[in-house]
């Protein structure tokens, strides 16, 4: 079955990396495409600046970009994708839901929510249960469910395979890749021989949405993990792919060997978009590597290598595409969980 689709943010970074992966898309159709008031009645092709290196789709084209308001597009849409910058999410993404869409959001305000399910459907699908939850308190007919940040979403699948040893302690040192900065954020040409060692926000992103993802949910109330999560946040020059560090601690004795079989017989999800399997594990120490391994399974798949034993535990390394499974990929999943679970 089809279902009608719409991208609100669809002239921005991910909003393009949206339009790639749903058009084709095996159960979704674009139907409809909002940006900023400046884009509004422009068709697609002269609103935005197509940064993809595939052409922007003929049928998606000649769209004419509405206003991102519930006014603005037809009501016969089924889901609607979000890649809107956060502050403008903040103020219109509750309005589209009041008015009955479902909105399957990339864009980061809300996503610790005590109501907001934040998915990856690999990880944790059953939080999706949380949409009756919010429907009740919020009086909404529509719902909204988020993905986490691009560079929680690289760490947290390998440590959902890590957590049969009982995770205690996580830390991790990020390295960014610029186009996570968005097109109008810090360009790789500005950053060439240099590194920046802060993101704005970033570091505390990742320390609480991965304590929710891997948390627990009774059908009525959401356990955050409490496990210790710290982050240090880098934005190197690298084009695409968020490369990471991380040092995990367990509550039971976990063997290199047991690490690698846990990560690689990790489960999937069989989603159109789903990789398999959900994550590569790299023998050679030096993989995986931004430029070799993003494209992975389309983008879809988390690498990981490096494997360790390190002080008191284990330290690996964890690398995601991170425009595509980190962000569009990833909304993109949710909306098929939605669809796969009767929400649309
Ligand atoms: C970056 N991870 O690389 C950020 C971009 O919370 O969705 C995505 C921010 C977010 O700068």
């Amino acid at each position: 079955m089809t279902h009608t689709v719409g991208v609100l943010g669809a002239t921005g970074a991910v909003g393009q990396r949206l339009i790639q992966l749903l058009d084709p898309h095996p159960e979704f159709e674009i139907r409809a495409l909002t940006a900023s008031s400046d884009s509004a009645g422009k068709p697609y092709r002269k609103a935005a600046k197509w940064r993809i290196s595939t052409p922007i789709p003929e049928d998606i084209a000649e769209i004419t970009v509405a206003e991102t308001d519930p006014g603005a597009i037809d009501d016969d849409i089924d889901l609607l994708f979000s890649s809107l910058p956060s502050s403008v999410g903040e103020r219109v993404e509750s309005d589209f839901c009041e008015a009955g869409y479902v909105v399957s959001s990339n864009s980061s305000n809300q996503r610790m929510a005590e109501d907001v399910p934040l998915v990856i459907p690999e990880v944790n699908a059953d939080h999706l249960g949380l949409l009756e939850v919010q429907r009740d308190e919020r009086g909404w007919d529509g719902a909204m469910v988020k993905n986490p940040n691009c560079s929680t979403i690289t760490m947290v699948p390998t440590l959902a395979a890590l957590d049969e040893f009982g995770l205690s302690r996580i830390h991790v040192a990020t390295l960014q890749a610029v186009s996570g900065a968005g097109y109008d954020g810090v360009t790789s040409m500005e950053i060439i021989d240099n590194a920046i060692p802060h993101i704005g926000g970033e570091e505390e992103k990742m320390e609480s949405e991965s304590r929710k993802l891997l948390g627990g949910f009774d059908g009525a109330e959401l356990s955050i993990h409490d496990a210790t999560v710290s982050a240090s946040c880098n934005r190197i020059p690298t084009l695409d792919g968020h490369l990471e560090n991380v040092w995990a601690e367990f509550e039971e004795e976990a063997t290199v060997e047991e690490a690698r079989e846990a990560m690689e017989s990790y489960e999937g999800i069989d989603l159109p978009s789903s990789p398999d399997p959900l994550i590569k594990v790299f023998e050679e120490p030096d993989r995986p590597q931004p430029r070799l391994d993003r494209e992975r399974e389309d983008g879809m798949q988390i690498s990981a290598g490096g494997l360790r034993e390190s002080g008191t535990g284990l330290q690996y390394n964890c690398l995601a595409h991170n425009t595509l499974r980190g962000a569009a990929g990833a909304s993109v999943l949710n909306g098929e969980l939605l669809a796969e679970q009767g929400y649309l």
